[in-house]
């Protein structure tokens, strides 16, 4: 049953000019995709996704991180987009400026028809040389040796997929627009983030200090909700559609 939506919150969303939704993990949970946090399944119970994602674990053993994201990968090419992202796309349609600020690298916001979308920390589907960061398109690389990453064209080093890994800068263009954004918008829905990964999740407490109405989605307590101005208690595959109707198609 999604969560009860408090009238004032559709009002104040239906006369919103500008609005941003940031995005963690939670909101492909209900594609398949397990979130950042989940314990790990199988052979990659045992290790620490903030261990691994980093270059140093790179560095050191560049065929165990390859073969997580190639794992990863996989798992996001079954995924398909669940009716919470397709909510946020027909959301970017009915609000005059919209915009999505992802932490995922899963993709699967723009494969439900989101356009205008920052993502904060890459996309996992592409990858990048190592020492170059130039994306290398798929079907360009050099076959690695043995088990190892394959390799750049131009200089031989491996490639990396083009995420970024914790104690790397996030990418200036996407963080600069996406702090514009927040600055900008009068509302900001928090979904499907456990808040603990910055300086994305400063992002609402920005939201918040400049007056802007915030509201989490998410069906747990997270080091964000006692910031919020609202929280729908709900999984976002429910909440948002029903959030959505709520705004929207009783007009
Ligand atoms: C940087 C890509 C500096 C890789 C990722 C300030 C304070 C404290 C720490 C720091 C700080 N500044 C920097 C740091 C260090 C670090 C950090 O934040 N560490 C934390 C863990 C303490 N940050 C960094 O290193 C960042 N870099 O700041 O560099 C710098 C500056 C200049 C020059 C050089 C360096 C880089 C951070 C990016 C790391 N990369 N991903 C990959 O994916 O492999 S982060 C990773 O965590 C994912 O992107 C993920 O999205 C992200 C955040 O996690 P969540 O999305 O929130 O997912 P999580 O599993 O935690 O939670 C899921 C939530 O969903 C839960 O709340 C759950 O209840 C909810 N949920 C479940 N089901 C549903 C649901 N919600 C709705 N519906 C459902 N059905």
């Amino acid at each position: 049953m999604p969560a009860h939506i408090p009238p004032e919150l559709i009002t104040y969303l239906r006369r919103a000019t500008h609005v941003v939704a940031l995005t963690g993990a939670g909101i492909s949970a209900e594609s398949g995709v397990p979130t950042f946090r989940d314990a790990q399944s199988g052979l990659w119970a045992q290790y620490d996704p903030q261990e691994l994602a980093t270059a140093a674990a790179f560095r050191r053993n560049p065929a165990l991180v390859w073969d997580w994201y190639e794992w990863r990968r996989s798992l996001v090419a079954q995924a398909a987009p669940n009716p919470g992202h397709r909510a946020l796309a027909e959301m970017e349609q009915k609000v005059p400026h919209f915009t999505l600020v992802t932490q995922n690298v899963d993709g699967l916001h723009r494969q439900a028809g989101s356009r205008n979308v920052l993502e904060l920390h890459g996309n996992i589907m592409r990858n990048k040389c190592f020492s170059e960061e130039t994306v290398i398109a798929a079907g360009d690389e050099e076959p690695g040796d043995g088990a190892g990453p394959p390799r750049c064209p131009h200089c031989g080093d491996y490639l990396r997929p083009d995420v970024v890994w914790f104690g790397e800068a996030l990418p200036e263009g996407e963080l600069s627009a996406a702090m514009r954004a927040v600055e900008e918008c009068q509302m900001l829905l928090c979904i499907g983030t456990s808040g603990l990964v910055h300086p994305a999740a400063s992002l609402p407490l920005l939201a918040a200090e400049r007056g802007a109405l915030t509201v989490e989605i998410n069906p747990q307590v997270t080091a964000l909700s006692q910031w919020m101005d609202y929280v729908l208690r709900g999984p976002a595959g429910e909440v948002l559609p029903a959030l959505l109707k709520a705004t929207w198609t009783s007009e």
